[in-house]
């Protein structure tokens, strides 16, 4: 089950037993000069490929963006987590280039597929960049090549979806060419677990590909786990992120009860917490956001509801975790009342918009929700958030955060903190505040809170 470091031995003469066998091309993945293509240059891509050449081996990165292209070869990063000064490194050192000609594949010994999976409109899977990305593989697969799919995805998709195209080369899979599916485990903003030393699980569509692949990710992970199939291992990065989906949406529906019941959310879960072993804490907050916890359960969903099963934890848990913006944006219009104000004509002003705390990333964010709740209802809204400069909205405009100068809080009728970034002084922002919603509890170290915050918080001033 655990792989230490894979111990790179002598591979057997290769189930085909001619001369050009991928055993002399496999050997290839074991050597020096072994080329890692990594194809999507984001957050998972780019510290992938990394690391790769951390460890020496030469990677060219695929991306269709020419910006990414042109920004990676000037050893540039565009990923929050990443120092450029990695990029720099291993451009210097000849390691890592990127191009958009996808035909340069052929050159890879190894390929790691790491593009987008969101959802379409209509909330189910889309997986065309993955398909595309197997085509463009398809047409340069060669023997002893190593193809990895590590795009969330729901199970099934590397033996249903991409083996077929790769096949279309006449090529088998464990003898000729090898594919696995090993799931990314970027957790952004997290200065501790990165692509290096997280333990990796990976999983083949054969034994000998999982060898191979194993083999291969060892040489730049610390920790491979490996699983006995591609499938096991697409279920369990889902079973990861439907386990946080599910919590979150248990923490929210708690904090929904807690609401009713005239109770602080905050102070029960602090006090469950102190229980040393059989709980987790998570916390309530303005809803779910991200571009995994609130897609990656629905991959599974959607694939369930084909084989006649519904999802019920993670199809719950995702109704709740939708509900809390409009909860919030009740807490706003609560405290507006009691001040004798409507929402409409209202000033109000969002803290936070990205969709976690030190994250620049607003994708799936709840505050797009509170956004057009609050614009819906004739409220004039502001942000201010000092990772996201320019808030495109969904009907088209870009909204600018405002500069936190004296004033802005001040000449709000409402301040709601929705995301509870580190920059944030929570005890200028309720000294400013005529009137503050605090979605995240970051006001919790505020004395003065104490003696103006409603019982159950959220309404923490006016
Ligand atoms: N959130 C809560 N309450 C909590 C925890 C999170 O409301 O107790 C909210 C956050 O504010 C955010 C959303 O849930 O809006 C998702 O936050 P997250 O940190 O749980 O998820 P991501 O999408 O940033 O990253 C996760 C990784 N997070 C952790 O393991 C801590 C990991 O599951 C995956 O590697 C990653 O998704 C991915 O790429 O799948």
């Amino acid at each position: 089950m655990r792989a230490a470091r894979a111990e790179v031995g002598q591979w057997e003469m290769a189930d085909t037993g001619r001369d050009d066998t991928p055993r002399t091309k496999r050997s290839r993945l074991e050597s020096g000069d072994a080329v890692l293509g990594v194809v999507g240059l984001g957050y998972v891509g780019l510290p992938l490929a990394a690391e790769a050449a951390r460890h020496g081996i030469r990677v060219i990165g695929f991306d269709v963006d020419s910006g990414v292209v042109e920004s990676v070869n000037e050893g540039l990063s565009h990923i929050a987590d990443l120092p450029g000064s990695e990029v720099a490194g291993a451009r210097d050192r000849g390691l890592l280039e990127a191009t958009a000609d996808m035909s340069r594949l052929g050159r890879c010994d190894a390929v790691s597929i790491c593009v987008p999976t969101p959802l379409s409109k209509t909330r189910d899977p889309d997986i065309s960049h993955v398909l595309a990305a197997a085509e463009a593989v398809a047409t340069v697969l060669r023997e002893g090549q190593l193809i990895v799919l590590e795009s969330t995805t729901y199970p099934g998709t590397t033996r249903e979806v991409v083996l077929p195209i790769l096949r279309r080369s006449g090529l088998e899979p464990g003898t000729d060419f090898h594919l696995c599916f090993s799931p990314e485990r970027v957790d952004p903003g997290n200065e501790t677990w990165k692509t290096g030393n997280t333990p990796r699980i990976i999983g083949g569509v054969t034994p000998r590909c999982t060898e191979v692949g194993t083999a291969f990710y060892s040489r730049f992970v610390d920790d491979v786990v490996t699983v006995s199939s591609a499938e096991a291992a697409e279920l369990a990065k889902i079973l990861e992120n439907a386990f946080r989906a599910v919590n979150i949406g248990l923490v929210n529906e708690m904090a929904l009860i807690a609401d009713r019941l005239g109770l602080d959310i905050w102070e029960v879960i602090e006090a469950a917490a102190t229980k040393p072993f059989g709980f987790m804490k998570f916390t309530p907050g303005p809803g779910l956001g991200g571009h995994c916890l609130p897609v990656d359960p629905h991959y599974l969903s959607w694939k369930m509801r084909a084989m006649d099963y519904r999802t019920r934890f993670i199809e719950t848990a995702s109704e709740i975790n939708a509900e809390m913006p409009t909860f919030v944006v009740g807490k706003v219009r609560d405290a507006l009342n009691g001040a004798r104000k409507p929402v409409n004509g209202s000033r109000i002003v969002l803290l936070g918009v990205a969709y976690k705390t030190d994250v620049a990333d607003v994708r799936e964010s709840p505050a797009m929700d509170i956004l057009e709740l609050l614009e819906r209802d004739g409220a004039e809204v502001l942000y201010h958030d000092p990772h996201v400069p320019e808030w495109p909205t969904r009907d088209g405009r870009v909204l600018r955060s405002q500069p936190f100068a004296d004033g802005l809080l001040q000449g709000a009728d409402a301040v709601v903190i929705v995301t509870d970034h580190s920059a944030f002084d929570a005890r200028e922002i309720y000294r400013m505040s005529s009137i503050l919603v605090d979605a995240r509890n970051a006001t919790a170290g505020v004395p003065e809170s104490r003696r103006t915050a409603r019982p159950q918080r959220w309404i923490v001033k006016g």
